[in-house]
């Protein structure tokens, strides 16, 4: 048996060894889990954005509109999941709660939600059937509910705020079904004080899988972040592997932007907002390409329908990404080794590794007739973290290569465009790798 004198030594000891492996932690340790890796491969979700300030022309209510106005007359989020469908999204993301405080769904903590509210003389339930809309077509289903509250009196007492928001939580995290995602939104909330580990405790008890996305300023833990813009882009080097305070953890990117340029929520004679198909199309290049989320921001009308024009134009950019990624050129390879083959298949679930413990490493990619191709599209397998720090893709020229692209991060998925090349020889090289590097994907394309 210890006696006190070891006991106190050894404790002494075993604390030190735990700040030392807190201070050994590095970038190369940290690596997603599970439910991160599988949420990285959803790439694309909308969120929506429908409430009293659909019916006041309002993007943020101050929390006195009356719930007599929330009255669609032809509510159908069939309709849509069809459009959401159609672009390719695979997950939605519904704001139950906006910064005004009017609740989507028939919650006990307040009188402020659709209950008082004509629609369905006050028996209805958006978040549920938005939810179970969601589920019937096939998309994953995720809250976003406000922190900021513009509409509850007990916002002002901390305390008294972060029960009501906990039990707000509870309702939504038992009764609507898996969430994918936990939006906590920052905006509004400077200096208010929140109980987040609570919150996070509350979630995680109902919903073990949801990831919790939020922007870095707001608490020091989040599975997912904030790209820290609304415009679609990812204007820097994109690591999965964020430090706040010193305190690491994988935290992959989620850039939000809304179809009609500004705005969140449907506003009248506003059609003119409505982003291209190219703008959506250099939206996706600079988002999901540089290894982040893309989340488009859908707003349903006061019909409680989502316009024509927005349903037509998510279904010409669906059919646009989808004719643009249509004909990879590298999976008419000449023959490979199993390997390298793995890498070239059009299959995310097969992986190429380089040798283990090697900085440096090379994909080389033969054809039978030289190709014609202006981007690539290449993405890395991350289980066991984001390993390539430098790459290049070059083509063959007959004497040696010529570099047409090069950066450093690839992450989940990197496309890079650079002018029309033509080569019967392409190399993906890994200019420098901690430890060996994982290829689940190289493609090559030769887009409009
Ligand atoms: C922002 C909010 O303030 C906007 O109204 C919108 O909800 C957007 C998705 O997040 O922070």
């Amino acid at each position: 048996m210890m006696c006190l004198r070891h006991w106190l030594i050894w404790a002494a000891v075993a604390g030190l060894a735990g700040t030392a492996a807190a201070q050994v932690q590095n970038f190369a340790d940290v690596k997603p889990s599970p439910q991160q890796v599988e949420w990285q491969d959803l790439e694309f979700g909308v969120i929506l954005h429908f409430s009293t300030n659909t019916f006041l022309d309002r993007e943020w209510g101050d929390g006195t509109a009356s719930p007599s106005v929330f009255n669609p007359t032809q509510f159908d989020p069939d309709q849509w999941m069809q459009a959401i469908q159609a672009s390719g999204a695979k997950y939605v993301v519904l704001v139950a709660k906006h910064h005004d405080g009017f609740c989507l769904w028939p919650t006990a903590q307040t009188d402020y939600s659709v209950k008082a509210s004509p629609w369905e003389n006050g028996h209805g339930d958006v978040v549920g059937d938005v939810a179970q809309a969601a589920h019937k077509y096939g998309l994953k289903f995720g809250i976003y509910l406000s922190p900021w509250d513009r509409h509850d009196p007990r916002y002002s007492d901390a305390v008294a705020y972060d029960r009501y928001y906990n039990a707000e939580l509870e309702e939504l995290a038992q009764n609507y079904g898996n969430l994918v995602e936990f939006w906590l939104d920052g905006a509004g909330s400077g200096g208010h004080v929140y109980n987040f580990e609570k919150i996070i405790e509350t979630l995680r008890t109902y919903q073990p899988n949801t990831i919790v996305f939020a922007d870095t300023g707001l608490f020091v833990y989040g599975d997912a972040r904030w790209v820290g813009n609304e415009n679609g882009r990812v204007p820097y080097e994109n690591w999965d592997v964020i430090d706040r305070h010193g305190y690491l953890r994988w935290r992959p990117v989620e850039a939000d932007t809304p179809l009609r340029a500004g705005h969140w929520f449907w506003h009248p004679n506003d059609e003119g907002s409505l982003k291209s198909v190219d703008e959506l199309l250099t939206t996706w290049d600079e988002t999901v390409g540089h290894g982040a989320q893309l989340m488009l921001g859908l707003a349903p009308d006061r019909r409680g329908l989502l316009p024509d024009a927005d349903v037509a134009r998510l279904a010409e950019f669906g059919q646009a990404l989808r004719a643009r990624y249509a004909h990879n050129l590298a999976l008419e390879h000449a023959p490979a080794s199993p390997d390298v083959a793995a890498a070239l298949d059009g299959d995310p679930d097969t992986f190429w590794s380089a040798p283990a413990g090697s900085n440096q490493s090379e994909i080389v990619v033969d054809f039978a007739k030289p190709v014609t191709f202006n981007r690539a599209l290449t993405m890395e397998w991350l289980n066991e973290g984001q390993r390539i720090q430098q790459y290049s893709i070059d083509v063959g020229t007959g004497s040696g290569w010529k570099r047409v692209a090069a950066a450093h991060a690839i992450g989940h998925e990197k496309i890079d465009v650079f002018p029309a090349v033509t080569a019967r020889r392409v190399r993906l090289h890994i200019l420098s790798s901690t430890g060996g590097a994982a290829i689940r994907e190289f493609q090559l394309y030769n887009a409009p």
